[in-house]
């Protein structure tokens, strides 16, 4: 079964992120995709985010991976088996999230650091890992994530609310983009890129004729369960599926847009816990 090779996971620990291009096929991929943009569930679930200059990140989150497409992505063997080799422990789902950045409007990300959002939900570790899959193609032009180079290795740093987002103090920001490279992480539809949670990333505003939708799978490590109740959820176990699953559940149309979408709005407290810090 394939993994990561040691390369993988020594460029994991010391860059905060590593690529696995083509994870997905174009089939599994164009499946996806299809399934995301058909599903008015999703849509109708999806909350915008004002990113603080004039437009709206839009995205739809659950929290249980559920029997769908995107179930069995966040739960295929190719995906957690790399997780687990991250984390050195067994891994849960801690969410799932749809990113919908529409061509022309969608909105730009912040620079932050996940565990900006996550420390405030009772994890004592910044021991979780997510992989973000492209869907469409990303580009400079349509917003593609970027990334600092070993900004994880700064540890978490202060995260403060612009518009409806946590945004890293800028003063370190400015000073780590003096230091450390940034990446822009172009990727083809099935790629995929496993980042840390500390590892600073944003993203431009959508300004090109061309979508950048983009499946971001949040896991977290058993050991790391949370001391106290948040919106997301503490351990629960995860139940691996062959990678074929992907493709089987992917063509049945019955049931592959099954997912059950957390409301943003009523229930994330993660960023705006920072409001009264
Ligand atoms: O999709 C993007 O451009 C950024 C998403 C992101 O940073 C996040 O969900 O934490």
């Amino acid at each position: 079964m394939p993994t990561f090779q040691n390369s993988d996971i020594e460029a994991y620990h010391k860059d905060g992120f590593v690529f696995e291009r083509g994870i997905f096929s174009p089939e599994e991929i164009g499946l996806l995709g299809e399934t995301a943009r058909n599903d008015h569930a999703m849509d109708k679930a999806a909350s915008k985010m004002d990113d603080g200059e004039g437009n709206d990140v839009r995205l739809s989150l659950w929290n249980h991976p559920g029997n769908g497409i995107y179930g069995m992505i966040a739960r295929s063997e190719r995906v957690v088996n790399r997780i687990e080799q991250l984390l050195e422990d067994e891994a849960y789902h801690y969410h799932s999230k749809m990113i919908l950045k529409d061509a022309k409007v969608g909105g730009a990300w912040a620079w932050h650091q996940d565990y900006g959002y996550w420390y405030q939900n009772g994890l004592l570790f910044p021991n979780l890992c997510s992989v973000m899959i492209a869907v469409d193609e990303a580009t400079e032009e349509n917003g593609c994530l970027q990334v600092l180079k070993g900004s994880h290795k700064m540890g978490r740093i202060n995260h403060i609310l612009s518009g409806d987002q946590a945004g890293a103090d800028k003063e370190q920001v400015e000073e780590a983009k003096k230091k450390l490279e940034l990446v822009q992480c172009t990727m083809s539809a099935g790629d995929a890129l496993f980042f840390h949670p500390n590892t600073l990333h944003c993203s431009a505003a959508n300004l090109s004729d061309k979508s950048r939708w983009a499946l971001i799978c949040c896991y977290n490590a058993k050991s790391n369960n949370p001391y106290k109740e948040s919106h997301h959820p503490s351990y629960t176990k995860l139940d691996k599926v062959t990678d074929d699953q992907v493709l089987i559940v992917g063509r049945d149309e019955a049931i592959r847009s099954n997912a059950e979408f957390a409301n943003l709005v009523e229930d994330d407290k993660s960023a705006k816990s920072l409001e009264n810090n």
